[in-house]
């Protein structure tokens, strides 16, 4: 017995009465209260057709409202599930999203801020599963969400390094270009380009464009070449100046670790590779490194 059914004024306790017909699962006259289930009152007031379900191990009067077959939806109230079967894209059953025709049936691309089958339940916080990288705020606007992001990151969700340079190249033949601005680099700068081709293949680079600041030993700015998937291959050499100018050379292997660094002063305008795979012992009149 709930010590809310014992109020003795009458307004109260038909409110009361109320309260716990509706919402607690309890039955009597606002004196004596029996608690029947709270499925069993008004079907929890889960949707006619919806199957209510108690689990009184989270709480005494915790239900969910389970859509039958063919229907979706929160399965709350009156309007909780919505009948699916049958319906396309031409129906429109995407509430807030984008729908998408898969075979007799469709899917519910949703905005951000929703999910469910048809998009209908906004999410209480777009931010909670912490889009934002990098130690970006996450602020939530009209529709979607805003990463503001450390002065180090950018880009929509602060993954992008400000200035970032480098990256995994596969394939067949391609180009590095490095600024990609055409402008002159920046300084203190450290980038690496890893490129692969088929395992059976080597790697033939030329350079159609070196222009990095000279120095005796490559000591202030220099792209060095790496026989092999990462810094720790076989060092082909370090080069600076424009050495490499319309130059080319092939690899032993089917990697190239490129790294190219730069100092604080004095910046030129980078390099242009072309690469490509070939077969093994195919190119002659390479540098050989
Ligand atoms: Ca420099």
């Amino acid at each position: 017995m709930s010590e809310l059914c014992c109020y003795r004024d009458t307004y109260k306790k038909s409110l009361i009465q109320n309260f716990l017909y509706n919402i607690s699962g309890y039955v009597g006259n606002g004196v004596h209260c029996t608690f029947i289930g709270v499925c069993n009152i008004n079907r929890g007031g889960c949707h006619p057709l919806a199957t209510c379900i108690e689990n009184t191990a989270i709480t005494g009067t915790y239900r969910e409202c389970h859509c039958p077959s063919g229907y979706t939806g929160s399965g709350e109230g009156p309007s909780g599930c919505i009948q699916t079967a049958g319906m396309t894209c031409d129906n429109n059953p995407c509430r807030h999203g984008t729908c998408h025709t898969v075979g007799q049936s469709f899917r519910c691309v949703c905005n951000p801020g929703f999910h469910g089958t048809l998009c209908d339940q906004e999410e209480i916080d777009v931010c909670f599963s912490a889009p934002c990288q990098n130690g970006g705020t996450c602020t939530r606007t009209a529709s979607s969400f805003r990463c503001i992001c450390p002065e180090s990151f950018e880009g929509p969700t602060c993954a992008d390094r400000v200035g970032s340079c480098g990256r995994h190249i596969s394939g067949t033949n391609g180009t590095v270009q490095f600024p990609e601005t055409g402008t002159t680099y920046d300084h203190m700068m450290s980038c690496a380009w890893v490129i692969t081709v088929p395992i059976s293949k080597v790697i033939n680079i030329t350079f159609d464009h070196f222009d990095l600041e000279d120095g005796g030993n490559c000591e202030f700015d220099f792209l060095q070449i790496n026989d092999g998937p990462n810094a720790g291959s076989r060092v082909m050499g370090r080069f600076c100046g424009d050495v490499m100018h319309r130059r080319n050379f092939v690899s032993t292997h089917n990697h190239i670790y490129l790294w190219f660094q730069s100092d604080k002063t004095v910046a030129h305008s980078g390099f242009l590779l072309q690469w490509a795979a070939v077969d093994p012992g195919k190119i002659i009149n390479s540098k050989q490194l």
